[in-house]
């Protein structure tokens, strides 16, 4: 009896299955047990490296099509693209198995490959993957050897004594793929969880600041839908490169200040909160948020001011750029100057009064008003390095975004959402505008391509944070309609209405809104 090629090609997954549920599994104790800082998971350290390799056309279209679930699409692509390989080496290795066994080998290299090629890998981490790929390579001879011979194989003996039928071989193929996936799922989860209990396992006391901050009633609205002044953290936007949120002991954490300064420093996370924090309202944009998008949250930070930390190190006159980097080596280059001057450039420690959670950089990260996120806002901080623009680029740089990331002039609109369908009459229109470090002057408001409207401008308790408005549309007339929404800066510069896509510095463009009016 021969088989049908789809079970070469689920012999072929099952191997791949086992291969990464005895990986994932392994790399979760590695990490527990061992305390390892570097990648053992081989889906992780591929899929890292993966990030560090997107063109900026594909992240771009990455997280305009997912979003802040730009991470599950990866997961999800990266699962069928295994599974499409795996399939590909069963049909291979049926045919010819030895050729098919060293490719599968060879494929599971790659792998062991990413891993050492993570920041912070040890020797030792490539062990989980190693021993992943021996077991899949085990798996896989074994099925194609009791299941009978495939319809390539020359000799078409019948199944030895004590081999497989059909069945029993889609049985067997079936189950080891769902012990695997059970692998890779239970490794992701254990791994998770250890290093969570180890970074809260430590108490936090935040310092009380010198200065601190409020927001005036006059700041929020209470327009339905209208974004709240503080933008809640368990709704601020995220976006980075991590595919497991870096957990960092603070016990462990340290900061140093290194490069073109007198004395090279290295703080404590104890030291961190001995020095004297100030509160400050900044908003944070990414570089990727289109025009009306989300990727934008204002949130009251607590931290200390960068330029002491400067200071107290000595920079050298020739440096004018601070590339911040992050635990998981990602890094940010910022202009020496507006970590210097008086804004409130912070080492954050807190964020809306509670200490950082994880995936907004704990324990520390830079806020720097002014700029994008992804040259200053580095989360994990863990180094800031003093040096010139002519010799070192932060992360983004040479993927096409641009060195400098002052964040443009943008205005959105909240309320009404597109496609609402309203009544006529009055009809409240609002949203916000940002500016940031120069602050938001006027917000205008247009129907239909018609005369500009000036909205009411809320307070504006910091020029660094954006800034609420809302305007009362007196005569919604029953048909569809466009509102669109433009700002001016408190220089006086009109927000720029040419549409641009995000890459390489930031979008413009005016936004608007559909709807319709019965
Ligand atoms: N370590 C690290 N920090 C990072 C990033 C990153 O990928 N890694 N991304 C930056 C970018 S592009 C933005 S827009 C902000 C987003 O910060 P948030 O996730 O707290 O909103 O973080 C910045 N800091
Ligand atoms: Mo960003």
């Amino acid at each position: 009896m021969t088989r049908p090629r789809l079970l070469d090609a689920l012999c072929g997954v099952a191997a791949g299955a086992v291969t990464l549920g005895a990986a994932e599994l392994l790399a979760a104790l590695w990490t527990q047990w061992l305390g390892s800082v570097g990648t053992p998971s081989p889906l992780l350290a591929v899929g890292g490296a993966f990030v560090d390799r997107t063109p900026p056309w594909l992240k771009d279209w990455a997280v305009a099509t997912f979003g802040t679930a730009d991470k599950l699409a990866l997961g999800v692509g990266m699962a069928l693209a295994l599974a499409l390989v795996c399939a590909l080496l069963g049909l291979l290795a049926a045919r010819r198995r030895g050729p098919g066994l060293s490719l599968f080998v060879l494929v599971g290299m790659v792998g062991g490959a990413a891993v050492l090629s993570r920041p912070g890998a040890a020797p030792l981490d490539v062990v989980p993957t190693l021993v992943g790929v021996l077991a899949g390579t085990w798996v896989l001879s074994w099925l194609l050897a009791t299941g009978g011979p495939s319809p390539r194989d020359t000799a078409s003996s019948p199944a030895g004594p004590d081999g497989l039928s059909r069945r029993g071989l889609l049985t067997s193929a079936g189950a080891l793929t769902a012990l695997g996936v059970l692998g890779v799922v239970a490794g992701q989860a254990l791994s998770g969880v250890a290093r969570g209990a180890r970074a809260a396992a430590r108490a936090i006391t935040l310092p009380v600041p010198t200065r601190k901050v409020s927001v005036p009633a006059g700041a929020a609205s209470d327009v339905a839908g209208h974004s709240p002044y503080l933008t809640p953290n368990a709704e601020f936007y995220r976006i980075d490169t991590a595919l497991r949120v870096p957990r960092v002991d603070p016990a462990e954490w340290r900061l140093r200040v290194t490069g073109l300064v007198e004395r090279e420093i290295e703080i404590s996370w104890e030291d961190l909160l001995a020095e004297e924090h100030v509160e400050a309202l900044v908003t944070l944009t990414c570089v990727s948020n289109e025009v009306g998008g989300d990727l934008v949250g204002n949130a009251r930070w607590q931290g200390w001011p960068v330029r002491e930390l400067l200071a107290r190190a000595g920079v050298r006159p020739e440096a004018d750029m601070v590339l911040s980097r992050s635990v998981d080596a990602w890094t940010a280059g910022t202009p020496l100057e507006v970590l210097t001057d008086d804004r409130d450039a912070l080492i954050a420690v807190a964020m809306n009064g509670e200490p950082l959670p994880p995936e907004h950089g704990f324990p520390a990260r830079l806020v720097v008003p002014g700029l994008y996120g992804y040259v200053s806002a580095t989360k994990w901080v863990t180094e800031l390095k003093v040096t010139r623009f002519d010799a070192d680029e932060g992360y983004w740089t040479p993927r096409g975004w641009s060195a400098l990331g002052p964040v443009k002039t943008a205005s959105r609109i909240d309320v009404p959402r597109p496609g609402a369908a309203l009544g006529a009459g009055e009809v409240v229109v609002a949203g916000v505008a940002w500016a940031q470090h120069r602050g938001v002057s006027a917000v205008e408001v247009q129907v239909d391509g018609g005369p500009w409207s000036r909205a009411e401008l809320l307070e504006e308790p910091s020029v660094d944070a954006w800034r609420l408005w809302r305007w009362t549309w007196p005569d919604a007339a029953p048909g569809e309609h466009v509102l669109r929404v433009r700002a001016t800066d408190a220089t006086g510069a009109q927000q720029v209405e040419q549409p641009a896509p995000p890459a390489p510095d930031g979008a413009t463009g005016w936004h608007q809104v559909r709807v319709s009016v019965s």
